[in-house]
């Protein structure tokens, strides 16, 4: 039986998922799960990248164990990391996790810069652009502006000197950066590339003019390869660590965890034009897929996002903070000592009686130290009820995620040529019937459930694609 290995590494762990085809069948199983932590030293926040090597090394190593025929291995990753290497191949530095606050107010810092000094664009000065360098560089990158994104990362080593820039020959976002050290083969994928702020939307390459007055090297940013395409070869080294007999491909998936699940998405009754999706996880991506990307002002202001995907595809979303602020008060509750399981919280919260709903897009929840307080001291400044128990925290949050996603759909049905008619929730945070309830309340059109291994599913159908399996009318055992 073949079999395909997706590792994905998520917020609070990474995962190494077997998915076997057998006779129009894909099996799916996870071998190994470790955490994924991120690690604070000095002034920031980082993946602690060796350790996490070293895991997903293991993560093979019982993948063999277990007597799967492994014949290709792909990796996601969420988006916007990214690590420098040498021209020597070695790792330069501990990549930075984005919750890092090395970029907060760059943004508006960078977009003021690029008004006084158009230096490199002089053919398309962007102060004659109508809507000024904000909406010029929308309409080419397409991406919704988040201090997160790559550009910003990037613009905060070059501000603060980073030394690695000098000695940098290419710059790997982390999908790119494990391949990397699996292969010994440096290459961009396009979808997690996509998440930088650094591609031109519609040619879907390197927008080398944006690269050139952000100051950092162009040599970092290197070929970029679609989904489908062979990475290279496991070295052998590292398959005689893991107890690999057989030859293993690398292959380049929809790199972006978000690019994998959409792409997961079963076809329904409904034109998929109309169909939404929404991926739940830490985040929630809610949004369409499009064949172009929609880069006018409107899209812009609304906060819509174009995000490369599987097959040339353009994911048109917006990326809501999603069950991060309640995965934040469970992990509160846990270390107080006042944890109950998910479950119960869940239940208590179906008859908690609290109306207020909280931006939950708000900086104050990007990353506070206590975020029962965030949501009480928002709940005041904005005269509104303060949470009492842990289950209208609960039930504050998830009925303020349902009204946010409203809204995206409302914004949605004003953008695209036909409303949205049907939405479907993928990904872990689908297991929430909760807020699967609240939302379909809140939207008034059918919602659909599933699969929650979406993310697994799509890395492992790209790979199983590129091998030349026949996935029509595959069947998903998950
Ligand atoms: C989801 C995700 C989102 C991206 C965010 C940060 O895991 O990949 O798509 O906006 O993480 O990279």
């Amino acid at each position: 039986m073949n079999t395909y290995l997706a590792v994905d590494f998520g917020g609070g762990s990474g995962r190494v998922m077997a998915g076997s085809i057998c006779q129009g069948t894909l099996k799916l199983e996870e071998v190994y799960r470790f955490p994924n932590r991120q690690v604070r030293i000095g002034n920031h926040v980082y993946w602690d990248f060796l350790a996490l090597f070293d895991e997903m090394k293991n993560g093979l190593r019982q993948a063999v164990r277990k007597g799967y025929h492994i014949r290709s291995i792909g990796i996601d990753t969420w988006g916007v990391d990214f690590a420098l290497i040498d021209k020597n191949g070695n790792l330069l530095g501990n990549p930075v996790c984005y919750r890092d606050s090395r970029t907060d107010g760059l943004p508006e810092e960078f977009f003021d810069t690029l008004e006084t000094n158009a230096s490199c664009m002089d053919a398309k000065v962007s102060n004659n652009h109508p809507g000024g360098s904000l909406s010029q560089h929308y309409s080419e990158a397409g991406i919704q502006v988040m201090s997160i994104n790559t550009l910003f990362q990037l613009y905060s080593m070059k501000k603060s000197g980073d030394v690695q820039l000098e000695v940098a020959d290419r710059l790997l976002f982390m999908p790119d950066l494990f391949s990397f050290f699996l292969t010994g083969v440096a290459n961009n994928e396009y979808c997690i590339a996509s998440t930088s702020e650094l591609l031109d939307a519609r040619s879907r390459t390197w927008n080398r003019e944006l690269i050139c007055r952000l100051g950092v090297p162009e040599h970092l940013f290197g070929d970029i390869v679609m989904p489908g395409t062979v990475r290279g070869r496991l070295k052998p080294e590292i398959a005689e660590e893991v107890g690999l007999t057989e030859e293993v491909d690398v292959i380049a998936v929809g790199s972006h965890d978000t690019a994998s699940a959409v792409f997961a998405i079963p076809e329904t009754q409904v034109d998929k034009s109309r169909c939404a999706f929404l991926s739940s996880g830490t985040w929630s991506l809610l949004g369409v897929e499009l064949d172009e990307p929609i880069l006018t002002e409107e899209a812009r202001i609304c906060g819509f996002t174009n995000e490369g995907g599987v097959g040339g595809k353009i994911r048109f979303l917006q990326n809501i903070t999603g069950l991060w602020i309640l995965q934040r008060l469970m992990a509160q509750w846990k270390e107080r000592g006042e944890e109950c399981g998910y479950d119960v919280l869940l239940s208590a919260a179906e008859s908690a009686d609290i109306s207020s709903v909280i931006d939950v897009d708000d900086k104050v929840f990007q990353n506070p130290a206590d975020m029962e307080a965030a949501i009480a001291g928002y709940c005041r400044e904005h005269q509104l009820p303060v949470p009492a128990t842990s289950s209208e925290y609960v039930r504050c949050v998830l009925q303020s995620l349902a009204q946010r996603y409203k809204r995206a759909i409302e914004q949605l049905n004003r953008l695209l040529p036909s409303p949205v008619e049907q939405l479907n929730i993928i990904g872990g945070g689908c297991r929430n019937a909760l807020l699967n309830r609240l939302t379909a309340d809140a939207l008034g059109i059918p919602v659909i459930v599933g699969p929650v291994e979406a993310t697994a599913i799509g890395n492992i159908l790209v790979q199983a694609m590129a091998k030349g399996e026949t996935l029509y009318k595959l069947k998903i055992k998950n």
